[in-house]
């Protein structure tokens, strides 16, 4: 039989590893695009002018907020895999769009569901669930499966919601639905407004002489970072299994933002020192004292989640999953290749 896989995001970081993973497992993919003014195909053009994938990789217009859309696509596309990577995903801004988060992050998961359930209740169904749901209790790392929930953010409010709509057309449908509890991960592909890659690219721009220092938030957020691409083959695994389950996908190790900051610029042989506390803390570069990172309030948080650190133990155990990127890897991959884009 035929693999068909429908999945929504298809243009973020997460969607183009996937589509690019499963087409190279033979499936025929379908991607839900939203219409722009300009043109945002950036991270899926190398799949999109494949000549090898011309026959497989079918784009279709429209939105998760949708829900006649959603069911049209499910209807005309007969998917037997859906991955459900859609979301408003940045934490800061879902606090300036609270409600619009709630319809893209949350609602719409239950309209995909419904979708499916009066379509072809046996396709298998990934959401793209997250650590933000553990937000709030740091007492709790590492986190697991069975660490209880409690989100700080309208995006995390939202994907709890999400979350147990997943879990329970499973259980009140016998449907083969499954959360992946993802960690951060990062990618050269990840969105320039996310704090690694913004580190990342100024890094690039700064040593382009395009930049003159960086301005950061919170720096002694505490994130378990690894790496997209490992990611997308553990969303694959959940489907792939006999029965339906939630899993974290993490990589069981924990990195300061300041911890990055000091790996990114290591890469390009600067070493930072740090002088002053709270908004006054600014790095410099040891050697020539440039200033070269400070903090600016405005993008504090109005919560914060301070300690993500997950445990991977059950999916490494029961999908055979484990990350192969280590942090290191990931920094030095990612300054790389926007040393590349900027020189
Ligand atoms: P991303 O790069 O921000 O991509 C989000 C995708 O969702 C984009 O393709 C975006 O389309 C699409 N989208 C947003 N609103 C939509 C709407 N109303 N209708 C249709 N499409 C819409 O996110 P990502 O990092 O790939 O993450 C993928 C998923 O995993 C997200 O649900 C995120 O919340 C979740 N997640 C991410 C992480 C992580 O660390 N990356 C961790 C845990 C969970 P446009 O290109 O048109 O904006
Ligand atoms: O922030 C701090 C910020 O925006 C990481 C999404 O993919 O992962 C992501 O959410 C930390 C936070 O990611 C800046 O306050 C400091 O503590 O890169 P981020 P996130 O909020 O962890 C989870 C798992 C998801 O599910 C989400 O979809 O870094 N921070 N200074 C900053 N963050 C940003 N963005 N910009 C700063 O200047």
């Amino acid at each position: 039989m035929k693999n068909v896989a429908l999945i929504t995001g298809v243009t973020g970081q997460d969607g183009s590893y996937l589509s690019e993973l499963l087409l190279s497992k033979g499936y025929e993919v379908h991607g839900l695009i939203r219409r722009h003014s300009t043109i945002c195909t950036e991270r899926i053009e190398h799949i999109m002018n494949n000549l090898d994938y011309k026959d497989r990789f079918f784009l279709h217009y429209g939105d998760v907020t949708d829900s006649c859309n959603l069911s049209n696509l499910i209807y005309e596309i007969h998917p037997n895999e859906v991955y459900n990577l859609a979301a408003q995903s940045h934490v800061g801004v879902s606090f300036e769009v609270p409600e619009y988060t709630a319809e893209a992050t949350g609602v719409s998961t239950i309209k995909l569901l419904e979708a499916i359930r009066q379509t072809n209740p046996a396709i298998k169904f990934y959401q793209a669930s997250t650590s933000e749901l553990f937000g709030g209790i740091p007492e709790t790392a590492p986190q697991s499966e069975t660490t209880p929930f409690y989100p700080k953010s309208p995006y995390g409010a939202a994907k709890l919601y999400s979350y147990w709509v997943t879990v329970n057309y499973r259980e009140a449908y016998n449907m083969f639905t499954c959360n992946g509890i993802l960690f951060n991960h990062e990618s050269p592909r990840r969105g320039s407004e996310f704090v690694t890659r913004k580190i990342t690219i100024a890094v690039a721009k700064i040593m382009a002489g395009k930049q003159d220092k960086l301005s950061l938030g919170n720096l002694n957020a505490k994130r378990d970072w690894g790496y997209a691409g490992d990611y997308v083959e553990g969303m694959w695994l959940m489907l792939q299994q006999d029965n339906p389950g939630d899993y974290v996908l993490a990589t069981n190790e924990t990195h300061t933002v300041r911890e990055f900051v000091e790996a990114a610029f290591n890469e390009v042989d600067v070493n930072i020192e740090w002088r002053g506390s709270g908004i006054d803390e600014k790095g410099y570069c040891s050697k020539t004292g440039k200033l070269l990172v400070d903090v600016n309030p405005k993008y504090f948080r109005p919560a914060e989640v301070d300690l993500l650190l997950g445990n991977p133990a059950k999916a490494e155990s029961q999908l055979g999953w484990k990350r192969k990127v280590s942090f290191r890897e990931l920094v030095s991959m990612m300054v790389k290749s926007d040393i590349n884009m900027f020189f």
